[in-house]
C-alpha cells in the first residue's frame, strides 16, 4: 500500500512538474506576413513571448507560403497548426455558418458581453475542433475595387475575384465570380482576368495592388473578421495560467480594433494619392447596395441553417 501510494505521489508530481514546463505553440497565418491582417496576430504573438515566458510561447512558423489560406482551418482543426490567424471566409468548409461573422453590425466587446461570443466559440467547439480566442477587424468595411467604372450597382458583364464574404452579394447584383487567395489577385489583375475584386477598406497598398487598381466602390459594406483559433485538444492541455495569459493578450488585441477607425480614413487617403479614384453612390444607389449586402447575406446564411441565422442575427446585429 505505501509504495503504492508513493507510486502515485511521485506521478502526481511528474504531472504537476510536466504542466509547469513551458509549452510552444505553432503559429501560421492566413495573411501574408507583416502585411495588414496579419500585424494584429504579430502583435498579439509579441504580446505573448512577453508575458508568457516560462509559461506559453508561440513559434510563430509563418503565413501563406506555410500553409496555404484555404488549408489553414483543417491544419488547426486537426492539430497540424496549434494556433492560427485565420478569416471565416477561408474555413467555410469546416463552418459554413461562419459567414454571419462578417455581419456583425456591433463589435467583439458587444458580443462577448451580449452571449454571442459564447454561441460563436461552441460552434467552433464543435464543428471545427478550435478555440475561438480572439476577434479583429471590427471596424474595417470591405468595398468593391475596379479596373473599369460603373455607375450603379449593377455588376452584370464583370468577372469579379470573391470570396464567401461577398459572393452572395457581387451574384445577386449580376457579376460572374472568380474565387480566390489573396495572392492571386495581382496576376488576375496583370492578365486581366478579372475586372475587380473584394477586399476591405485596409490593405490595397500594402499589397501592391494599387497599381492595378482604377476604382474602389463606396459605401463599403460589412465587417471584416480576422479570428484567433486554437487547436481545442491543445488548448484543453493547456495550464490555467497559460490560458490566462493567452486570453489576457486576446482581449488587449481586441481593444486595439478601435484604432481601425482612424487608419481607416489614412488608407482612404492613401489610396486616392496613390490614383485609386472613389465612385460614390448617391443615396438611393447606396441604399440599393447595402439592402442588397444584407438581404443577399443572410439569405446565405439561413440557406445553411435557418434557426442559427436567427439566433446569430440577434446578438450580431443591433
Ligand atoms: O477578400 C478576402 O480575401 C477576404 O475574404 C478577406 C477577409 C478578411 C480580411 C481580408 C480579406
Amino acid at each position: 500500500m505505501r509504495t503504492y501510494l508513493a507510486a502515485a505521489a511521485m506521478a502526481l508530481l511528474a504531472t504537476s512538474a510536466v504542466q509547469a514546463e513551458e509549452v510552444t505553440l505553432r503559429g501560421v497565418t492566413a495573411f501574408a506576413g507583416g502585411t495588414t491582417f496579419s500585424r494584429p496576430f504579430e502583435a498579439f504573438v509579441e504580446r505573448v513571448n512577453e508575458t508568457g515566458a516560462g509559461v506559453v510561447q508561440i513559434d510563430y512558423v509563418g503565413g501563406p507560403e506555410a500553409v496555404p489560406p484555404f488549408e489553414l482551418g483543417n491544419a488547426v482543426s486537426e492539430g497540424v497548426v496549434d494556433i492560427a490567424n485565420n478569416t471565416t471566409a477561408f474555413y467555410t468548409n469546416l463552418l459554413p455558418a461562419g459567414d454571419a461573422l462578417h455581419l456583425a453590425t456591433n463589435t467583439i466587446q458587444d458580443q462577448r458581453a451580449n452571449g454571442c461570443y459564447d454561441k460563436i466559440d461552441a460552434l467552433h467547439q464543435e464543428q471545427m475542433n478550435v478555440k475561438f480566442l480572439a476577434r479583429t477587424g471590427d471596424n474595417i468595411q470591405f468595398h468593391l475595387y475596379l479596373t473599369k467604372p460603373i455607375d450603379g450597382p449593377d455588376l452584370s458583364g464583370l468577372t469579379i475575384r470573391t470570396t464567401p464574404v461577398y459572393r452572395a452579394m457581387f451574384e445577386a447584383l449580376g457579376a460572374t465570380l472568380v474565387r480566390t487567395a489573396p495572392g492571386d489577385v495581382y496576376t488576375s489583375l496583370e492578365r486581366g482576368a478579372i475586372d475587380g475584386y473584394g477586399w476591405p477598406v485596409q490593405g490595397v497598398l500594402d499589397l501592391g495592388w494599387d497599381e492595378q487598381t482604377k476604382y474602389r466602390v463606396d459605401p463599403g459594406f460589412y465587417q471584416v473578421d480576422v479570428n484567433f483559433l486554437v487547436n481545442l485538444d491543445r488548448w484543453n492541455e493547456l495550464s490555467d495560467e497559460a490560458k490566462s495569459v493567452l486570453e489576457e493578450a486576446a482581449a488587449w488585441t481586441e481593444e486595439r480594433n478601435a484604432e481601425n477607425i482612424d487608419i481607416n480614413a489614412s488608407e482612404v487617403e492613401k489610396q486616392a494619392a496613390a490614383g485609386i479614384e472613389t465612385i460614390a453612390f448617391d443615396d438611393d444607389k447606396a441604399a440599393q447596395w447595402l439592402e442588397t449586402a444584407q438581404e443577399a447575406g443572410w439569405a446565405g446564411v439561413a440557406a445553411i441553417d435557418a434557426a442559427l441565422a436567427d439566433e446569430l442575427k440577434a446578438c450580431l446585429v443591433d
